[in-house]
């Protein structure tokens, strides 16, 4: 997979250099190119930004640099050889607009994008990018404006390396073993959609606080069916939106199976 980054901050990206997704770089899955979006400004301040039209606070950025930026971006990746074996096809680049106005990021969306063969992501800073850019490439290009969470961060930067490493984690080959995501709290159909319960592992006693006994009993039915037991009471304490949405049905079809 190919991932672009056009920021003003690229140093903000170093830890993609770094454990799940740095090996991913370094085995060759992932193909990373981080850009500074200020390489395509021409005066002598490397000027991005300019004051809202219609007045109000804070700084827009501006169309110009993006528009150069990804149309140079885009025509450097199109119909060629990225990584070995990865193809970017004549389709261009999925591409990312991280924003507190966009569409929640979820583990859905995290799939749908580690099916991408190409991603282009441009975090912006101040008070979003020129609308027109996102017009502009959203008649030629699949573009998602896309959110982590009801909040607001100084720029795009941080969500970048959030849902960077929720798709990278995703791709043949980067997680040890495949088996990992099956129980991920939110893996599609996984646990019904509740959280992972808790886990332990050794020693058997620590500062007096024992493990489970059910979990040392190598009984695996009652293994499975005191992790849901857990799965329950956490996402009841956690998160109880989760079960309101629940599938009454998917529990039971699970309980016939334990
Ligand atoms: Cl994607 N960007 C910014 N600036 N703030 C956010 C966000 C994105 N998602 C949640 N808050």
């Amino acid at each position: 997979m190919r991932l672009d980054i056009v920021t003003i901050f690229p140093e903000y990206l170093e830890p993609l250099n770094v454990s799940l997704v740095g090996k991913a770089r370094a085995r060759g899955v992932l193909d990373v190119r981080v850009h500074d979006l200020r390489h395509w400004t021409h005066d002598r301040h490397n000027t991005v930004d300019d004051t809202p039209c219609g007045g109000g606070p804070g700084m827009v950025m501006k169309p110009d640099p993006w528009g150069e930026a990804l149309d140079e971006i885009i025509a450097s990746g199109s119909g060629g050889e990225q990584v070995e074996g990865t193809r970017v096809p004549d389709g261009g680049p999925t591409i990312v607009v991280p924003t507190p106005s966009g569409r929640p990021f979820t583990q859905e969306l995290a799939v749908e994008l580690s099916e991408r063969p190409w991603l282009v992501f441009t975090p912006a800073r101040y008070e979003g990018i020129d609308r027109r850019v996102i017009e502009e490439y959203g008649e030629r290009y699949d573009v998602r404006e896309v959110s982590i969470g009801d909040y607001v961060l100084a720029g795009g930067e941080a969500p970048v390396l959030v849902m960077v490493e929720a798709v990278a984690r995703l791709l043949p080959g980067v997680l040890g073993n495949a088996e990992s995501h099956r129980d991920d709290s939110f893996a599609p159909g996984a646990m019904a959609d509740l959280l992972e319960g808790p886990v332990y592992t050794k020693p058997p006693q620590w500062r007096g606080r024992g493990i489970p006994e059910v979990l040392l009993s190598g009984h695996h039915g009652k293994i499975a069916r005191w992790r849901r037991d857990e799965a329950l009471r956490r996402t009841t304490v956690n998160r109880p939106d989760l079960i309101e949405r629940a599938d009454p049905a998917a529990f039971d079809k699970k309980d016939r199976e334990m």
